[in-house]
């Protein structure tokens, strides 16, 4: 039997923006708790965290001050652990978001650091002398300036890779690896299901060797940690990698290596981009990349490893925006997203807000922006002297606050999210996207999710079958999946044009899901409408 995780369909919640109970109008673990019941309906094994401890948010949580307490403005720990028990009631496992590359400038550990040359902790962190006066080295900062914050007391330069409130912790010191093993399994011992592992390709840096990602120690340090914390356990674990080819992706989730249960990998995230310009600059994204990109995945970790799939997270554009069309064809097209991820071979991730279709915004001034990654590009780029308009434009398209405005529950004020003004606006389509018209609604994209999810819960082919591309067309995604003389077909229209396609082969059957209608299609003879996707089970 395979593992627990290869046939589960795992949920991404984004805490701050998921359901307000107390009416501050930021969201809430009481709120997580209050909506079980739905996630329990839509059918998924396990929901992944984004960061609840203790931390000043200077970027929304991944900036910890405290792994073993809540945040203040999430609840308490007995909550959390309420979350925990009553989410297992309902057969739903709980991933923890583990930022361990870095914590808060606020965490005791770095104000030790800092106040103490001589304290223990100093260690804890990457400090340097400075090189002729400036930065040790000309390293960048993810969220723009230099990865090095000059200290006025010690004289000494600190590493952070994300803002400067986030210092990299020193993996080369072996206390911080066990204080980290530690945390971890003072978290396992609550009953969680798993950890979601932060930018954890970061964690053997080499800041003088100008080495970031896939350091010379990083797998020596997951091994490590996996025999300190995941060894006996059955729990999940996702690594973030954004360096990961297809080999090094085998590396982590080989179940040999003993490092992780799989990665998530960028690659097709990136197709709209230019490699090696910022995310900003986009180009329209080519559909016989993505199938090639997708498909060498597939195939890549078809034996050894492997994959997790998924559209978008909290640092993404909403699936439908990026990947479909959030216009005319916005439901077509979502359905025909989800139809065509999960019926490939991984772990399909949804977030929060994808089961109904949620879409991008178009931000028209830079005070409805909370991301420090925006905020800061902003800057950078209005000095540069790139327009408002522009610069907004981009924000709109590529920007994290897309993802993370507020869950539209219900047509009320506030989209049904929080009785008072949110932290952040919520779209102003929520009178038509949301939870309860999607309930209400038999043809609506969250029951094609939910059925997707029993599927594959149902079905190995699907959690386990092999994949193989079908040769189509160009804006034609086709494929199918085959395991023990069963066989899963999937053809997927990835534009708004209509496309005919033949399939001689197949002749005339019954879709088991589609997004238009279940009517019988004769394959050899195949016209597909705009976004049309359709499954077939083939005997
Ligand atoms: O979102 C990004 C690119 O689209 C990056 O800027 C992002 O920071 C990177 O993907 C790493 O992400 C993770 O670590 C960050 C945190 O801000 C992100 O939310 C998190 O997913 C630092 O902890
Ligand atoms: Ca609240």
């Amino acid at each position: 039997m395979g593992k627990w995780w290869q046939s589960a369909v795992i949920y991404q919640i984004y805490p701050r923006s998921f359901k307000d109970t107390n009416g501050d109008g930021i969201g809430d673990l009481a709120g997580i708790i209050s909506k079980l019941d739905y996630l329990e309906k839509l059918g998924v094994t396990a929901l992944w965290l984004c960061p609840v401890y203790r931390s000043p948010n200077d970027d929304n949580g991944y900036d910890i001050s405290d792994y073993r307490q809540i945040m203040q403005e999430f609840g308490t720990m007995a909550e959390m652990e309420a979350l925990i028990k009553q989410a297992k009631q309902r057969g739903i496992k709980i991933v923890m978001d583990l930022v361990v590359n870095h914590t808060s400038d606020e965490h005791q550990w770095f104000i030790e650091a800092k106040n103490d040359p001589k304290s223990k902790y100093r260690d804890y962190y990457i400090w340097r002398d400075p090189k002729a006066g400036k930065e040790p080295t000309e390293l960048k900062s993810v969220f723009g300036g230099s990865a090095w914050e000059y200290d006025e007391q010690s004289g000494q330069y600190y590493f952070h890779q994300f803002s400067r409130k986030q210092p990299d912790l020193n993996w080369e010191n072996p206390v911080v690896r066990k204080e980290v093993y530690e945390m971890m399994n003072f978290w396992v011992a609550k009953g969680i299901g798993g950890f979601r592992m932060d930018v954890i390709d970061l964690i053997g840096k080499v800041p003088e060797k100008n080495i970031t990602s896939n350091g010379p120690k990083l797998h020596e340090y997951l091994k490590e940690m996996h025999q300190n914390v995941l060894a006996e356990t059955k729990l999940v674990t996702v690594g973030e990698t954004w360096g990961a080819t297809p080999d090094i992706a085998k590396l982590y989730s080989d179940p040999k290596q003993k490092e992780l249960s799989m990665v998530f990998q960028f690659e097709h995230v990136q197709l709209d981009q230019f490699p090696n310009r910022p995310k900003w600059f986009t180009r329209p994204l080519s559909v016989v990349k993505l199938k090639e990109v997708i498909t060498k995945w597939q195939v890549e970790l078809a034996d050894v490893g492997w994959n997790s799939l998924f559209w978008n997270n909290h640092d993404l554009p909403r699936a439908v925006s990026a990947f479909g069309d959030d216009g005319i064809y916005r439901v077509q097209s979502a359905k025909m997203l989800a139809i065509v991820l999960h019926l490939l071979r991984g772990t399909p991730y949804i977030y929060q807000g994808e089961e109904i279709g949620m879409t991008n915004l178009k931000f028209t001034d830079i005070a409805q922006i909370d991301d420090i990654e925006s905020k800061n590009m902003y800057q950078e780029y209005k000095a540069k002297g790139y327009s408002n308009e522009e610069l907004l434009q981009m924000i709109s398209h590529k920007g994290r606050d897309n993802a993370r405005t507020p869950m539209q529950w219900d047509a009320t004020k506030n989209a049904g999210f929080s009785s008072a003004k949110p932290w952040l606006a919520v779209a102003p389509n929520y009178q038509t996207i949301n939870v309860k018209a999607a309930l209400a609604d038999k043809d609506s994209i969250f029951y094609t999710y939910q059925k997707l999810i029993a599927y594959r819960k149902s079905h190995e082919v699907i959690s386990i079958g092999d994949y193989s591309l079908l040769e189509t067309k160009a804006e034609v995604f086709a494929y199918v999946r085959s395991y023990e003389g069963q066989s899963v077909l999937v053809i997927a229209n990835f534009s708004k044009n209509v496309q005919k396609v033949a399939l001689p082969k197949y002749q005339i059957q019954t879709p088991f899901i589609a997004n238009y209608d279940n009517s019988p299609r004769d394959l050899a003879q195949l016209e597909l409408r705009p976004y049309e996707a359709l499954a077939f089970e083939i005997t």
